[in-house]
């Protein structure tokens, strides 16, 4: 017979809407892992959150024979709206989520990837050109400007669309949509359907950020249609491309869809990665000096290159045990097909949301030992990262529904960082600065502020 999931208690009714944290939910979701274990269960007005924290019950409920992607109920359901059936917010199942599957594998390859690496560096040198003009003295946001550099990269190499957000004061109109967008979105979430109904003016902004995103998407792909070229980016790998299985392509409406989907899940993501990369770098001497020498003795003065890429083992170390620690995706939700008993004794039952905290499972101690809150890079290193057990490090998803644009944000991440460290040295504004998170969809580094010295040691 089952035993009953740890719950924080709550109060009547609203359950356990006044223990979250307004600003940082994943704040509460820690304490509660800390005080209650491997998994606890929430209530907010009725509905329940499983949340799972331990590598074993993830290897449970990351079997995708018995659960599946959870897209309903969550703040997935709310960007829908715009997105639809596109790649991150399908239902399990949806017809439209394998034919774009099948037909952008392919595309987001390794191949394909490779071929993009000189658009990635055309943007990266834009970052680079940046900082050298700033100088030594100005205190650098670093979430910032690689969110400039993310969001210009997916937006080039995706659809050959140049946000040129390194030359725009302030926010470009379309990234400012689409923050807006995406923090009503998640605020939807908490609100009862009577006040919305009332926000009239928010729900107005609501639908104006939609329709500037959705306008440009079909500008792009209008503009695209009429001047075709061959350029290898995923918006003709889109327009061109037939579903192996079914012979079916892509409607226009579900390539702006994509597109827009890219954006999204591509921008905030890698920017807060690279900035928590900064952090740990910088906070780590040691670590800083062997990640200099590598980059050093690989690239030395010269522009890097493709083949560079699989020569910066130390650096590729650094970058998987930053995402352990701080998986910008924090977590992600799953069901199960039917009632489930996991760990041998809780039961999950059918239409359950279970929250895998990817960030937590990232650290479990039975997996990494009793150092697993800290910063080792060498626990990657030498073939101990292949032999980690399943489901160990999570910070792309899982299965056919993980991370499409992994490689993507792997290549771009590993070209940015190698060519900073070789141009730059970097130091903390504040040298007392500490960590603190800050949380939107994702997770960053907050008021994280970096001085980047152009080197002249090497010139
Ligand atoms: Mn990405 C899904 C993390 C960069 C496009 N991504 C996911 C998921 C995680 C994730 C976790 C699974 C979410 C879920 O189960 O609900 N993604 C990342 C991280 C980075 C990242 C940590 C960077 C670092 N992602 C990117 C980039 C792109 C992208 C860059 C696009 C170019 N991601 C996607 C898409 C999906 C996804 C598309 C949905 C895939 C699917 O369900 O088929």
């Amino acid at each position: 017979t089952p035993v009953p999931i740890p719950h924080p208690p709550g109060v009547p009714i609203l359950g356990n809407v006044f223990d979250m944290d307004r600003v940082t939910p994943l704040n509460t979701f820690e304490r509660f892992a800390q005080q209650y274990g491997e998994i606890f269960v929430l209530n907010f007005l009725g509905k329940e959150i499983v949340v799972v924290s331990s590598n074993a019950l993830a290897q449970e409920v990351l079997d995708e024979r018995r659960f599946f992607k959870g897209a309903r109920r969550n703040a997935l359901e709310q960007i829908r709206v715009l997105t639809g059936d596109a790649l991150f917010t399908a239902y399990h199942g949806e017809e439209n989520w394998g034919i774009a599957h099948r037909v952008l594998v392919p595309a987001f390859g390794p191949a394909s990837i490779l071929g993009m690496f000189d658009d990635m560096y055309d943007i990266l040198s834009q970052l680079v050109l940046k900082w050298e003009r700033f100088g030594p003295k100005h205190a650098i946001d670093p979430a910032d400007d690689f969110t400039r550099l993310a969001f210009d990269t997916i937006a080039y190499c995706a659809m050959s669309y140049r946000l040129n957000s390194f030359y725009t004061e302030g926010t470009p109109p379309f990234v400012e949509a689409m923050g807006s967008f995406l923090r009503e979105s998640g605020a939807r979430m908490t609100r009862p359907s009577i006040v919305q109904r009332m926000m009239g003016q928010t729900n107005a902004k609501y639908e104006q950020d939609q329709r500037q995103m959705m306008d440009l998407a079909k500008e792009i792909v209008e503009d695209r249609k009429q001047n075709p070229n061959d350029r290898k980016d995923l918006l003709n790998a889109m327009l061109k491309g037939r579903d192996p299985q079914s012979g079916k392509g892509l409607s226009d409406v579900s390539i702006m869809q994509q597109m827009i989907t890219f954006l999204i899940a591509g921008h905030e993501t890698t920017s807060g990665f690279l900035s928590f990369v900064m952090y740990f770098v910088i906070a780590h001497p040691e670590v800083y000096a062997k990640l200099r020498a590598e980059v050093d003795s690989v690239l030395g003065q010269e522009r890097m290159r493709p083949e560079h890429l699989g020569r910066l083992p130390y650096m590729v170390a650094v970058m998987r045990e930053a995402m352990r620690l701080k998986s910008t995706i924090p977590g992600y939700g799953v069901e199960p097909f039917q009632d489930e008993i996991i760990g041998g004794k809780y039961l999950i039952k059918k239409d359950t949301n279970v929250f895998v905290l990817a960030i937590n499972v990232n650290r479990d101690p039975k997996v990494y030992g009793e150092d697993a809150n800290e910063f080792k890079p060498e626990r990657m290193l030498d073939g101990k990262f292949e032999a980690l057990p399943p489901k160990a490090w999570i910070p792309f998803g899982n299965g056919a529904r993980a991370c499409i644009g992994r490689g993507f944000a792997w290549q771009e991440s590993q070209m940015a960082l190698a060519t900073l460290f070789q141009k730059f040295d970097f130091r903390f504004a504040d040298a007392d600065y500490k960590l603190q998170i800050n949380q939107t969809l994702t997770i960053k580094p907050k008021d994280l502020r970096i001085y980047a010295i152009p080197r002249t040691d090497t010139t």
